[in-house]
């Protein structure tokens, strides 16, 4: 008799989603940070699929040219021999994983029997439907003939599994599981299509969320073909998850489907050896942000840098979904309380988002400008008495205290008068760094609340309508030096599937605000008991009214001021202990489930 012989497959993992290489929002960062995690487990036999776009991929992508490689690579081939225009290559991140990426041009002839299919065999209507849309169309079939071709090639070798991220990557999902093709497949949902819409546009959307009609709704914003896909993909998946269980809740009502498993965002955690390290680097970066307040508000009008605070917030410009409205109103509370408490410290608020401009308001590139002007003459002027000290010391014999001012010559005096006289003036410091193409919400409220750099009031407001970088001309810094720098990043939002931009504060040490509303804050109450103790403060804007959240988040940031530096350096300390928590090492394990779960339900 033949000895039985045990063979195990070999098991591979497919991930794909629309923001592959191609930057767009948050998914991008799920993907790009758990690129190290899921390499170490999978190791070669993970790949990410994506869409081709030229000029993000030039920077992000690495062509590999031999497609005999691997298997992924000879359906690469067997796809461009079809007359697809197919690319395999590295991801030129942390991780350095496989990519395949589809360029959906080669595939755009074939658009109107791509739609028919859809129609007939997944009752999904897309048409009429804007170009973004048409183009994920095309992304999803490519991605549904690239697994159908690789699992029939593969599968007697191999156990395939897919993981789905939100419904642009996966409109080919549903018609894969009707053709029984033979791989485990795991949507992800990052948010649905019509909480964001309604969350958006209809008061008390949470009370009202069970008795909502998917379709009409759909219809009524006319997003039906965007739902449909999520919903049968949804649908149709071995395995549903999403990021909380805020939108567990939605993919319930508007999906049809009660997710699988909760799968929590982490990121990719460098911790440094020494712990006091991110202090220092809290230290340096504040004194970049100094300079900018120094610049910014010092020709109008002064205060104490070494009693001023830096609060934040940050995300798209979703006015009532990111809290920017419950924000400005604790803000303005906040200052009434520290103007009638007679307070000496300052808060100075930044408020980051992307909105449509002209270009940096011109007096605050001014303004910036002299300052740079008046630190080269002091430094100038500083050199040229220390030499000139240094000489007269050294030479001089009555042991007399030379007059410095003798050591400024005139051209330095002159210049140095000038620089001082342009740099004061008489107007209000702006409160938006940047000539908006329209006033918008934040700067109405600003209006309406007087809340716009008066001298007198407390809390500063610099409203910049631009994401920071590096290049930055304001601040010099990159964002994660921003959010170092800073004392406390808030984000109560109303909407907000998970949001990363506390977290991003967490990991870089630095107290945060968030709401049970969003994902992250609801996760954080669920594993800790002490998280305000650890800097994170959770705005309970489930059960409070608009006006009790303000007061609640005006109250924190009043106690907040009133902490000494000794107790902030502490807090930061804690918080950034927390961070190992949310490290996608930890957190894969999640994924891993979903994926073995997925396993189990497509070959029982
Ligand atoms: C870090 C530095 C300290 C500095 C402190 C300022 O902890 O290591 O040297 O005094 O930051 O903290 P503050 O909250 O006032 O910006
Ligand atoms: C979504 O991006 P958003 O800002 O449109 O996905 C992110 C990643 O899961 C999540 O953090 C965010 O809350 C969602 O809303």
């Amino acid at each position: 008799m033949e000895p039985f012989v045990k063979t195990t497959k070999k098991n591979v993992l497919f991930e794909i989603a629309w923001e592959v290489c191609n930057q767009v929002g948050g998914i991008y960062t799920v993907i790009r940070t758990k690129v190290p995690a899921m390499v170490e487990k999978w190791d070669e036999n993970y790949f990410l699929l994506g869409p081709y776009f030229e000029k993000k991929a030039s920077s992000e992508f690495e062509l590999i040219t031999d497609l005999e490689d691997s298997p992924a690579g000879r359906i690469v081939k067997r796809m461009r021999d079809m007359g697809y225009n197919v690319y395999y290559g590295y991801w030129l991140v942390t991780g350095k994983p496989r990519v395949i990426l589809f360029d959906l041009a080669s595939i755009a002839h074939q658009q109107d029997t791509i739609k028919f299919n859809l129609w007939e065999k997944s009752r999904i209507p897309t048409i009429n439907v804007e170009p973004l849309v048409n183009q994920t169309l095309c992304f999803g079939e490519m991605v549904r003939i690239f697994l159908k071709e690789y699992a029939e090639e593969n599968a007697k070798r191999e156990d395939i599994s897919a993981q789905f991220h939100e419904w642009m990557a996966s409109s080919g999902l549903p018609e894969l599981k009707r053709d029984n093709v033979k791989v485990a497949m795991t949507f992800t949902t990052h948010a649905t299509m019509l909480g964001r819409y309604l969350a958006q546009n209809v008061s008390g959307f949470y009370n009202k969320l069970p008795f909502f009609d998917w379709e009409q709704e759909a219809k009524n914003y006319g997003i039906l073909a965007q739902c449909s896909v999520e919903r049968q993909a949804a649908l149709s998946a071995h395995v549903l998850t999403t990021v909380s269980d805020v939108t567990a809740r939605e993919c319930e009502v508007f999906l049809g489907r009660m997710p699988d498993l909760v799968t929590p965002n982490g990121l990719n955690v460098v911790r440094f050896q020494a712990v006091h390290e991110f202090q220092n680097l809290h230290l340096k970066h504040k004194e970049r942000i100094h300079e900018f307040v120094l610049g910014h508000f010092f020709p109008s009008y002064s205060f104490d840098l070494d009693k001023t605070l830096y609060f934040f917030t940050s995300g798209r410009y979703e006015y009532s979904n990111k809290g920017y409205d419950l924000t400005l109103e604790a803000l303005a509370r906040l200052n009434w309380k520290m103007v009638q408490a007679n307070m000496d410290m300052t808060v100075v608020m930044f408020i980051v988002t992307k909105q449509p401009y002209y270009s940096v308001n011109p007096d605050v590139l001014q303004s910036r400008a002299v300052l740079n002007e008046l630190q080269e003459t002091c430094r100038a002027i500083e050199k040229e008495v220390g030499e000139k000290l240094f000489l007269a010391a050294a030479s001089g014999t009555d042991h007399k205290m030379p007059d410095l001012n003798n050591f400024v010559d005139e051209y330095w005096r002159l210049r140095l008068r000038r620089t001082i006289q342009s740099w004061k003036t008489d107007k209000t410091p702006a409160f938006v760094t940047h000539d908006l193409k329209e006033e918008d919400g934040i700067t109405d409220f600003c209006k309406r609340a007087n809340l716009i750099n008066n001298e007198r009031d407390r809390v500063k407001i610099v409203y910049h309508p631009d994401f920071i970088s590096s290049t930055n001309p304001l601040f010099g810094l990159d964002y994660g030096q921003f959010v170092r720098g800073c004392h406390l990043g808030v984000f109560p939002s109303y909407y907000e599937p998970w949001g990363y931009t506390p977290l991003e504060c967490v990991v870089r040490g630095v107290p945060t605000v968030t709401s049970d509303l969003s994902g992250f804050g609801d996760y954080i109450m669920q594993i800790m008991r002490d998280y305000e103790n650890r800097g994170i403060y959770v705005i309970n804007r489930k059960s409070q009214t608009f006006s009790q959240a303000a007061d609640q988040l005006a109250d924190i940031l009043f106690k907040f001021v009133r902490m000494q530096r000794r107790d902030r350096i502490m807090q930061r300390n804690r918080v950034e202990n927390i961070s190992d928590v949310f490290d996608w090492t930890n957190l894969r394990s999640y994924y891993d489930t979903a994926h073995d779960l997925a396993a189990k339900r497509r070959k029982p």
